[in-house]
């Protein structure tokens, strides 16, 4: 079966690749993800300066495989080195580059975008508006009137074709806000749904303490626990952005939960705490999985099945 996809004009040779911020602070990891089975890459989203992020433990698999937690705190090398890495990328091998960029304010996204416009990069941008982890940080995603005034700054900038990375949302209303704010903006070809739910608590039973060390425990929920929010995120976007795309991210942990993505509209399909928990190997397992689940449907492209997910 042909796994291939598009996404903001590029192919990709499969729907999957990493979630920002799994597998992708460095260029070893970039490496091994450019050698995997992934359809694509991204990077670890880039502040203006570098960042080491918050005090470790600061990311933990939960017991039960149940998912992750995470309150990294942006740690990632600054903005420079990943534009240096796009511009020694060779963009004649299959995977086409996306860079995501998470400015701690406008003003940092504005001059790490302009650098990345200056340079003339066939990489795809995509703005992270909703990191939960930086303390005294709401996530602009939470801010819709904030996310608006950012994209109006932005979207003319960019010019070409670029998406956002956006937090789950549990309400229609703010479905419906935050799509109407996207159809706004012609070149904002495609939304990312979903970053990790924010700020749950996990507490081991026998130590009555908090998993990890930053904001009192408090951290990014991630994996398994997260599909069904993840899907519904992914479906809503795809019902209301009738000219854009959705990448769907949250809870694929094999080719079951890549194929319920892809049904619920997602054109590409990223992997976050199953990659970081597995290895980039996982890719062509989960490969092989879609594979065999669209086989025995008969189904010959995910073209065939994208946002066909029937309702009663
Ligand atoms: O680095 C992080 O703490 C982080 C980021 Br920027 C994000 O967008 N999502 C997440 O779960 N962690």
């Amino acid at each position: 079966a042909d796994l291939s996809t598009t996404v903001a004009g590029v192919h990709l040779d499969n729907v999957f690749f990493n979630a920002s911020g799994v597998w992708c602070q460095h260029e070893e990891e970039l490496k091994a993800l450019l050698e995997s089975g992934s359809g694509s890459l991204i990077t670890k989203s880039a502040t203006f300066e570098h960042r080491e992020g918050n005090p470790s433990p600061r990311y933990l698999p939960l017991p039960g495989g149940v998912g992750s937690i995470n309150s990294m705190g942006l740690p990632n090398e600054g903005y420079e080195y990943y534009l240096n890495y796009a511009k020694q990328f060779d963009y004649t091998q299959a995977k086409p580059l996306f860079i995501s960029l998470s400015g701690l304010s406008l003003a940092d996204n504005v001059k790490m975008v302009t650098a990345f416009v200056e340079a003339d990069l066939p990489c795809i941008l995509e703005v992270n508006f909703s990191c939960p982890n930086v303390p005294g940080k709401p996530q602009l995603g939470y801010d819709i009137d904030a996310m608006d005034a950012a994209l109006a700054t932005l979207a003319p900038l960019i010019k070409k074709p670029f998406g956002i990375k956006l937090p789950p949302y549990f309400d229609i209303a703010h479905f419906d806000q935050v799509a109407a704010v996207v159809n706004k903006y012609d070149n904002l070809a495609y939304v990312t749904c979903i970053n990790s739910v924010g700020n749950g608590l996990a507490i081991d039973l026998d130590t009555e303490t908090a998993l990890i060390k930053p904001k009192d425990g408090f951290g990014g929920l991630g994996g398994l626990m997260v599909l069904q929010t993840a899907l519904a995120n992914v479906n809503a976007f795809y019902r209301r952005l009738p000219n854009k795309q959705v990448i769907g991210v949250g809870g694929v942990v094999s080719g079951k939960e890549a194929f319920l993505h892809i049904l619920a509209g997602a054109s590409a399909v990223q992997i976050g705490t199953q990659l970081k928990e597995e290895g980039p190997a996982m890719f062509d397992r989960i490969k092989k999985e879609l594979q065999e689940i669209m086989e025995k449907k008969g189904y010959k492209s995910v073209n065939d099945f994208r946002g066909k997910v029937k309702t009663l």
